[in-house]
């Protein structure tokens, strides 16, 4: 059953602007209404606690019923209100409010009961939902730990080790899997307020509560396994580290106590940086994902792929997962084989990760047609070409479409680098044309990069935006300009990398320091994963282009010349031990050296290296934001997390620049300036920066 909307009757009585209580013969029912998602605000915390504090001392009633009006439950505390001093009361407070009432209370739970949002049902006698409702405790994905008891109670009911496990993973957990661990008490099958009430009523008129009870037996042994097993997972993250020790003062501290010093480990975390970094994201992921323009989406049921190479086959892929049709179109009968085999790999490993909802991978794959002719797209609501990189066969693929396709079809390109506009002129239908630039492995990187050409129509615009929530990509709107947003700023990033190489730094102390930045892996190692030549022949191609006064350092080309291609000739900017695993390279140190030699400077320190590649990347967005390319710092944030292996617990290089001092960030730009020279063109960082400082 989907509920997607609870109301609550005219009788109902207003206790603050957030909550109603009314009554259903003698059952107190109190109803949260903060929509969107019912938040735990202050509004919500204070209508809780007069409703409950009316309700406790009311003799007519037996029981109680909290249920979120709208689409959801409480999804959880209210995220907005972390960055500074909680307005009272605190939910801790409210919670010990449910427990005290001498009714019992039940939780009647639909849409999503997550973080203070299922503590608050962890209080209740008892927990009934919908069976598409999600539960859990999200706030170590937010860099803190559950701080309304959620460490107390949930391993009570569910036992220590899964306790562990549920807590520091984040997950959320659909009912049905819920109801099975003990989550939830109950699934309602059609009318949830009448079956809570109908549950209440049939426990009889005791409490139950979760903070009294005795864990589910568990070995010193399982429990420690658990222990081990999420550290491990959570890489040194203090969040992690911090609800396992909460959680385990069930075996050694009374409860009150116990709640007492979850809280203050919660207020800690939430004021420390990786939270504010990780909130920032929450906020600004979702700001991206907000189309630029006001206009309805077209609707989109049949999608035509063209290219069924890697990104084509992906492409498909996950536009097939979310249960539209699309019909695969390439020349080359292997290749749409192999796309075809490629696709159904994907769909069957989405499946068993539970990402294709209630649909197999069979009906899903089912929706796929292949073919050699571009005039079976004629029925297509929307197409997108993802052929050969390459402006000629580019050119013409669109053209082409442009002449079968329905003029109402919208036509999308998957070009990384190439001049869209000449794409969107190409297509005869400039109105209906955009960008859609995936990132590969398409299955796996949620980033899409929508790109609004000068006559795209705002309709096919939100329809981008439309397709990609669909689809569960992750969308961020970008102007044209060579390399969008990403693609840019990674080519400025690897600048800086190529001249403190130049300047005699080898590339691990360079990829040292960019993880130091916050990078997942440093560009070298990145570089050798993708391999040399792609970036080789894209030099070769603009050799004779080249401006003359602009920095060129040969040594990449050295290192390719050697044969040295990367993993897939297990040397590259490493080489590569039996185990795989790269190791200094002695052939590459001497090139640098051999070149560091010819001009004499001093190699560069870890410390100049990163405020270097911080300073290119911060100017960069500067200008992207000027031009117009990208809509705000945020966004640009959003690209390099989502897109670039930027840590998402950093919040981003924009969201680390916006914490330094002003002048730190100034002379990061002026190392950048000094070593690329001629054509550096300086942004207006704290124009950037400011925006970003206010807001957090
Ligand atoms: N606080 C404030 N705003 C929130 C919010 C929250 N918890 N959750 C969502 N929003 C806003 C969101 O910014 C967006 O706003 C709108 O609601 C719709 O969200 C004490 C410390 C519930 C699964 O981590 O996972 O409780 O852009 O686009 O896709 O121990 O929202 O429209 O202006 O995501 O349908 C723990 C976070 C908090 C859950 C719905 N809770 N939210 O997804 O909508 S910490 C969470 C979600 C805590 C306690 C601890 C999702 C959703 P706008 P949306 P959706």
């Amino acid at each position: 059953m989907a509920l997607t909307d609870i109301g609550y009757s005219s009788s109902a009585r207003e206790m603050s602007p957030a909550v109603r209580l009314e009554r259903d013969g003698d059952i107190a029912l109190i109803f949260i209404d903060n929509p969107p998602v019912n938040a735990s605000s202050v509004a919500v915390r204070q209508g809780l606690a007069a409703a409950l504090a009316e309700v406790s001392g009311d003799r007519g009633i037996s029981g109680v019923a909290i249920i979120g009006a709208g689409r959801s439950f409480i999804a959880g505390s209210d995220i907005k209100e972390f960055g500074r001093a909680l307005p009272p009361p605190e939910l801790p407070e409210v919670l010990a409010a449910i427990e005290a009432c001498p009714w019992p209370v039940i939780a009647a739970i639909h849409g999503a009961a997550l973080g203070g949002g299922y503590e608050l049902a962890l209080t209740c006698d008892w927990r009934i939902a919908t069976p598409d409702a999600v539960v859990g405790l999200p706030e170590v994905g937010l860099g803190m730990i559950p701080g309304a008891g959620g460490t107390q109670r949930l391993p009570r009911l569910v036992g220590l080790p899964r306790g562990i496990e549920l807590i520091t993973s984040a997950r959320r957990v659909a009912a049905p899997e819920a109801l099975a661990l003990g989550m939830i008490d109950a699934l309602a099958q059609t009318d949830l307020r009448a079956e809570a009430i109908a549950f209440l009523k049939s426990r009889g008129p005791g409490k139950r509560l979760a903070s009294r009870m005795i864990p589910p037996a568990a070995s010193s042994a399982e429990i420690e396994a658990a222990a081990n097993a999420a550290l491990a997972k959570g890489k040194g993250r203090d969040c992690v580290a911090e609800a396992i020790k909460a959680i385990r003062l069930i075996e050694t501290t009374p409860v009150e106590e116990a709640l007492a010093l979850e809280r203050a480990a919660f207020q800690t975390l939430r004021v420390g940086e990786e939270a504010s970094a990780l909130r920032y994201n929450f906020f600004a992921e979702r700001a991206a994902a907000k189309p630029p323009v006001a206009a309805d989406p077209l609707p989109v049921a049949l999608v035509g792929v063209v290219g069924a190479g890697t990104m084509g086959a992906g492409i498909a892929s996950v536009v097939l997962a979310a249960g539209l049709k699309v019909i695969l179109i390439d020349s080359n009968e292997a290749v749409l084989a192999r796309a075809r085999g490629s696709i159904e790999k994907t769909l069957g490993d989405l499946e068993r990760l539970g990402k294709l909802g209630k649909a197999s991978a069979a009906e899903r794959l089912a929706g796929l047609e292949t073919g050699d002719d571009l005039a079976r797209l004629a029925g297509a609501d929307l197409v997108i070409e993802a052929v050969f990189e390459d402006i000629a066969v580019k050119t013409e693929v669109i053209a082409r479409l442009g002449a079968v396709l329905s003029d109402k079809a919208i036509l999308a390109t998957n070009t990384s680098y190439l001049d869209i506009e000449k794409l969107a002129a190409a297509s005869g239908r400039p109105d209906r044309f955009l960008g859609l630039h995936f990132f590969a492995p398409v299955p796996r990187m949620k980033l899409l990069e929508v790109v609004q050409c000068a006559a795209t129509e705002p309709a096919v615009l939100a329809t981008g935006f439309a397709l990609a929530k669909t689809i569960g990509k992750l969308p961020v709107p970008a102007r044209p300009g060579e390399g969008f947003i990403g693609n840019r700023i990674y080519a400025r990033y690897r600048a800086q990398c190529e001249y403190a190489l130049d300047d005699g730094a080898l590339p691990q102390e360079i990829d040292a320091a960019a993880t130091g930045l916050g990078f997942a892996m440093g560009l070298f190692a990145v570089s050798d994963i993708s391999g040399l030549d792609i970036a080789w022949r894209l030099r070769q191609s603009k050799a004779a282009s080249r401006d003359a006064r602009e920095r060129y350092v040969t040594i990449p080309d050295a290192v390719c010349e050697l044969g040295r291609l990367g993993r897939k000739t297990e040397a590259g900017w490493y080489d590569y031990d039996r185990a795989g695993k790269p190791v200094p390279s002695p052939a590459v140190t001497e090139l640098v050296k051999a070149n560091a030699a010819r001009h004499g400077r001093p190699a560069p320190e870890a410390k100049a290296i990163s405020g270097a590649i911080m300073g290119a990347i911060v100017n960069e967005a500067a200008l992207l934001v000027e031009e117009g390319i990208a809509r705000s710092a945020q966004d640009i944030d959003v690209v390099l997390v989502n897109g670039y292996g930027f840590a998402r617990h950093k919040g981003g290089p924009l969201f680390q620049a916006a914490r330094l001092p002003p002048e730190e960030v100034v002379a990061m730009v002026d190392l950048a300036e000094q070593a690329t020279g001629w054509g550096f063109r300086r942004g207006d960082v704290e124009a950037l920066l400011a925006g970003l400082r206010a807001s957090n």
